[in-house]
C-alpha cells in the first residue's frame, strides 16, 4: 500500500477515526502529525466505542507502529491515561510499538489555565476552544520557551525552563486574568513523575520512520481536527492552533514531503461544526436537530452538542485544493436517510461576488454572504447494511455523484454506520 494521509475536509469530526481504523488494516505504521488531546477520534469494532484523543487510530489493530509525531503537543498525563485504560481493556496488542517523539511539545497545567482564562475573559469572543491548553502550548513552542519532551526527561533542564515559564506565565495569570499563581514546585514533581512513565516510548520518531520506509512498510498519516480548522487555512481566527492539512503530514513527522503518495479527504454527508464560528450552511431548526440528534453530534472530547447544517462544497473545494485530497471518503450517508430533499451547497454570494470554490478570509465578509443551494431528492430506504454501491438507492448514488463532480475528485469509499465493517469500498 502507498503512504495515505487522512485528511479532514470539514471542521473536524468527519469520521477520521473510523476511516484511519479501517486502512490501517493494511499499513504498518500509523502516525498523529498534529494537534493533542483536543481531538476526539472514535473507532467501533464489534460494538464497542473507543474513543482515541492522543493514540493514532491503529492500536486496535496487532504488530502496528504507532507515531505521536514531533508536531502534536502532548499531554502526558492524558498520554499515560489512555494507554493504561487500554491496556486494561485488552486494547493494547502485545506487539504494538509505540512511540512518542522526543520533539514534541509537552501541555503543561498553565496551558490549559491560560486556554480557560482567556474563553473566560473574552466577554462574546470566545474561539470555543475545547480548553484542554493546545492553544497556549504552541504559543510557547513558537515562542521558543516551549518544553519538549526531551527536556521534560532531563530534569536540570526541565527544572530551568519551567522556572523560566512560571515566573512568565504568573505575571500574566495574576495580573491580567486575576487567577492564583501557579506553583513551581508542585507541576515540577508531577512533571517529574510523568516522566519516568513515558520514557520508555520517547524515541527519534523522524528516524524510525525512514527505517520503516526503507524496509518497505505503509506508512499512513493521521490528522486531527479538519482544513477549516487549519491556523492557515481554517475560518480565522475560529480555529486550532496547528496545521491540519495535508502538507504537515511531512513537517510534524519529520518525513520529506515525497514520501506522501495519497490524500485521503474524509467528508461528512453534512456539516457539523463545535465551538465558535462562521457557518453559513448552518440549519437552526428541525431539519438541524435531526442531523444532530440521528448523527449523534456531540463532541467526542467535551461532549459539547455539535452544530449541524447542509453539505457545503465551498468547503470541501477548498479542501480539496489545499491538501492536494486524491480521494473521498464520505461518511455518515446513512443519517440523511428519510429526508425528503437534502441541499447542497455549491456557492457563497455576497452583494458583490460569487464565490464557488474558496472561503472568503474574514469572519465580516463571510457572514454578510448567503450560502447558494442545489436541491436534490434524498431517499427513505435503510441502507446501513448496504456494501456494495449499487446496493445504495439511486438518489443516494446521485448524491455521491453530484458531491463527487463538484469536488472534482473521486469518491473512493462510503461510510454507512458507525462500524467497522458499515462501509462500501470503491477502489
Ligand atoms: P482548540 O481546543 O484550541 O483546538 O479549539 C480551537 C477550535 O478548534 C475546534 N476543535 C475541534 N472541532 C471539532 N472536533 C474536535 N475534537 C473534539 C471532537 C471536540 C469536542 O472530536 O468532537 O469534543 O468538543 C476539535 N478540537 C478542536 C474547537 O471546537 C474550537 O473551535
Ligand atoms: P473524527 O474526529 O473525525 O474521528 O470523528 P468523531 O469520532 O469525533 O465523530 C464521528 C462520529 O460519527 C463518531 O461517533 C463515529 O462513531 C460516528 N461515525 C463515523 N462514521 C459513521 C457513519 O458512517 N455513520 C454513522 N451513523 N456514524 C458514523
Ligand atoms: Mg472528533
Amino acid at each position: 500500500m502507498a503512504n495515505v494521509v487522512v485528511v479532514g475536509t470539514q471542521w473536524g469530526d468527519e469520521g477520521k477515526g473510523k476511516i484511519v481504523d479501517r486502512y490501517a488494516k493494511d499499513a504498518q505504521v500509523i502516525a498523529r502529525f498534529q494537534g493533542g488531546n483536543n481531538a476526539g477520534h472514535t473507532l467501533v469494532v464489534k460494538g464497542e466505542q473507543t474513543i482515541l484523543h492522543l493514540i493514532p487510530s491503529g492500536i486496535l489493530h496487532n504488530s502496528k507502529v504507532c507515531i505521536i509525531g514531533n508536531g502534536v503537543v502532548v499531554d502526558p498525563k492524558v498520554l499515560i491515561e489512555e494507554i493504561e485504560s487500554l491496556k486494561n481493556r485488552g486494547l493494547f496488542p502485545p506487539d504494538t510499538r509505540l512511540f512518542v517523539s522526543e520533539k514534541a511539545h509537552t501541555i503543561m497545567p498553565y496551558h490549559r489555565q491560560v486556554d480557560l482564562a482567556r474563553e473566560a475573559h473574552k466577554s462574546g469572543k470566545k474561539i470555543g476552544t475545547t480548553g484542554r491548553g493546545i492553544g497556549p502550548a504552541y504559543e510557547d513552542k513558537i515562542s521558543r520557551v516551549g518544553i519538549r519532551i526531551c527536556d521534560l526527561l532531563d530534569e536540570s533542564l526541565f527544572r530551568e525552563k519551567l522556572a523560566l515559564n512560571v515566573e512568565e506565565k504568573n505575571f500574566y495569570l495574576t495580573r491580567l486574568f486575576g487567577e492564583e499563581p501557579i506553583k513551581e514546585q508542585e507541576i515540577f514533581d508531577e512533571y517529574r513523575g510523568y516522566a519516568e512513565k513515558i520514557r520508555p516510548y520517547v524515541a527519534d520518531t523522524s528516524l524510525i520512520l525512514e527505517q520503516e520506509i526503507k524496509l518497505g512498510k505503509s506508512i499512513l498519516f493521521e490528522g486531527a481536527q479538519g482544513c477549516h480548522l487549519d491556523i492557515e487555512h481554517g475560518t480565522y481566527p475560529f480555529v486550532t492552533s496547528s496545521s491540519t492539512v495535508a502538507g504537515n503530514a511531512s513537517c510534524g513527522t519529520g518525513i520529506g514531503p515525497s514520501s506522501l503518495h495519497e490524500v485521503v479527504g474524509i467528508c461528512k454527508a453534512y456539516t457539523t461544526r463545535v465551538g465558535e464560528g462562521p457557518f453559513l450552511t448552518e440549519l437552526n431548526d428541525e431539519i438541524g436537530n435531526r442531523l444532530q440528534q440521528v448523527g449523534q453530534e456531540f463532541g467526542a472530547t467535551t461532549g459539547r452538542k455539535r452544530r449541524c447544517g447542509w453539505l457545503d462544497m465551498v468547503l470541501v473545494r477548498q479542501a480539496v485544493r489545499v491538501s492536494g485530497i486524491t480521494g473521498l471518503a464520505i461518511t455518515k450517508l446513512d443519517v440523511l436517510t428519510g429526508l425528503k430533499t437534502l441541499k447542497l451547497c455549491v456557492g457563497y454570494q455576497s452583494d458583490s461576488a460569487l464565490y464557488p470554490e474558496s472561503v472568503p478570509p474574514t469572519p465580516n465578509l463571510l457572514n454578510s454572504c448567503k450560502p447558494v443551494y442545489e436541491e436534490m431528492e434524498g431517499w427513505t430506504e435503510d441502507i446501513r447494511n448496504a456494501r456494495q454501491i449499487d446496493e445504495l438507492p439511486v438518489n443516494a448514488r446521485r448524491y455521491l455523484g453530484r458531491l463527487e463532480t463538484l469536488a472534482g475528485v473521486p469518491v473512493i469509499l462510503v461510510s454507512v454506520g458507525a462500524g467497522r465493517e458499515e462501509t462500501i469500498v470503491l477502489k
